[in-house]
């Protein structure tokens, strides 16, 4: 595939209509690849954010009180639209988020399921009529909540974009949708096709900008109903500040983690299922999207039996993966996608090299000159305090540590501020059902890692956040319950 792609959208998207900022300021997204400029972008801020929140308000009733059959249709026509557009979104997704062109073609593939999925939702959501006690008639309502903000971050444009767009239209809702700063491409592209597809105008708006700006704005606002972010902790929190500080807006959170990957002694018996072990473990499940996948398996805990055959094995992975050119169809890893995350991404090597003083058994350095890559790394003999066991690295760099018995690792592999996700590789039933009900995680991964489906809900446990995206439990983030009592003397229910 060409990275020659043409970028036809820069522009904040309001009202049906690409516009420029009030403001006039615009800010640069670059080539991850490169670190060169692809576009200068309208930079959204506050007014701009409350442009967008009028024209989805002023669209709102009238998209919730559509026919849900008919937001179904103009769903899964939009689904359609991104199946025509498809190599053109996957240039875009490339270009402007570094990541492999095989990797846009997964996201994007499943973000098309996504929208089919919750396509089929719209008719489905459905009130209870209950018991009632005396003369009544009694019932609950399900209503869209009204205005969704959406913060999204950059590690999967489309995806993220999907996982909040998705279930937020086909409950009935308009939404201002606030991308990355350093990905803002891919959505600006999907606003128009939503268009194309039939949705009315003001019902999905996407304005482009800055967190502490555009972003807080958005939080902040006395008009918007619910937030549903994803990305760092620290932001969350000020998601939720601002909610308590403003209209105490619904707010629900997909933050980052730490994950702990056990592996069983019984996981890799023969050479070839070491082998499988190995790929589940480090190209699956911390090598994935460049690392930076907030349920990356960061924790790699390997049983002391299989401890030096897991390390050897896992280096000769890491020392033979492809880096480089996301165009290159041979390419399995890309750069990190932005700046910042490639020098945080270094510092925590470096940390773990000096402070830690853990293994650095293969990777470390950068790639190149240009652009943003790093070096598959994997740093071994690694304790449960090291600042590069605890915190988020983000980026290629796997921590793996020893144990002895499974009682012991539940509870080191559960001894984090965080709770995404937890992973067992093992052949005994008692241990895989053991672990998952110990794990402290939204999602437990039995001999995979990375699974996902449109009808299983992904979220956190304590410091990875709170509500579920994805499946029935997500819909729950985008509508309210309302008690109906209907007194009717003489009549009983
Ligand atoms: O995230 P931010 P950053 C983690 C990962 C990474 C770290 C920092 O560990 O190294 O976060 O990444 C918007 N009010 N994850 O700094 O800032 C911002 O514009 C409102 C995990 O890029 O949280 C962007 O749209 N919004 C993760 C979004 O928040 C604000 C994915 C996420 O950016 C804001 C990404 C503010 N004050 C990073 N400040 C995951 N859970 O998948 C920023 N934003």
């Amino acid at each position: 595939m060409s990275s020659q792609v043409e970028v036809k959208y820069t522009q904040i998207f309001i009202d049906g209509e690409y516009v420029n900022s009030a403001s006039g300021k615009t800010f640069e997204t670059k080539n991850p690849a490169t670190g060169k400029v692809i576009a200068n972008i309208q930079e959204g801020d506050k007014e701009d954010i409350d442009r967008a929140v009028k024209s989805a308000r002023a669209a709102s009733d009238g998209w919730a009180n559509t026919d849900p059959s008919k937001r179904a249709v103009v769903i899964q026509k939009f689904a359609d639209l991104m199946e025509k557009h498809f190599d053109q979104l996957v240039a875009l997704e490339s270009l402007d988020n570094g990541k492999p062109v095989s990797l846009s073609k997964g996201d994007i593939t499943l973000a098309i399921s996504h929208f089919r999925y919750y396509a089929g939702w719209c008719d489905k959501v459905t009130g209870k009529t209950m018991a009632s006690e005396g003369d009544f008639f009694n019932y609950t309502a399900i209503e869209p909540v009204g205005v969704v903000g959406a913060i999204i971050p950059w590690n999967f444009p489309i995806l993220m974009f999907t996982w909040k767009v998705a279930p937020a239209l086909a409950t009935g809702n308009a939404i201002v949708v606030k991308p990355a700063e350093t990905t803002p491409l891919t959505a600006l592209y999907l606003a128009r096709l939503l268009v194309e597809a039939g949705l009315p105008k003001g019902v999905c708006n996407v304005v482009p900008g800055y967190g502490h700006t555009a972003g807080n704005a958005l939080s902040r606002h006395m008009d918007v109903d619910k937030i549903a972010f994803t990305g760092s902790t620290r932001v969350g929190k000020l998601v939720q500040i601002a909610s308590g500080e403003s209209n105490l807006k619904a707010v629900t959170l997909e933050l980052g983690g730490k994950s702990p990957l056990i592996i069983m002694d019984d996981a890799a018996e023969t050479d070839e299922e070491l082998e499988q072990v190995v790929t589940t473990a480090i190209k699956v499940g911390i090598f994935y999207n460049q690392g930076q996948v907030c349920c990356a398996s960061s924790r790699v805990f390997v049983h002391e039996k299989i401890h030096d055959r897991f390390v050897e094995k896992a280096v000769e992975v890491a020392k033979k993966r492809n880096v480089g050119n996301p165009f290159d169809d041979a390419t399995e890893q890309g750069p990190q996608q932005n700046e910042v995350q490639f020098n945080t991404v270094l510092k925590y090597i470096k940390i773990g090299q000096e402070e830690d003083k853990a293994t650095l058994s293969v990777g470390g350095q950068r790639v190149g000159s240009e652009g943003y890559f790093v070096q598959p790394t994997i740093f071994t003999n690694v304790t449960d305090n090291m600042t590069i066991a605890k915190e988020e690295i983000f980026g290629p760099v796997v921590a793996v540590l020893k144990f002895g018995s499974l009682e012991e690792v539940i509870k080191r592999a559960n001894d984090t501020s965080y709770g995404l996700a937890a992973g067992i590789m093992t052949k005994s039933l008692k241990h895989a059902l053991k672990f998952s009900k110990e794990a402290k995680a939204g999602t437990v991964w039995v001999n995979c890692w990375n699974s996902f489906q449109s009808n299983m809900p992904f979220g956190g446990y304590k410091m990875s956040g709170f509500g579920r995206d994805l499946g029935e439990y997500a819909l729950n983030n985008y509508t309210k319950v309302k008690a109906v009592h209907i007194h009717i003397p003489g009549y009983k229910n």
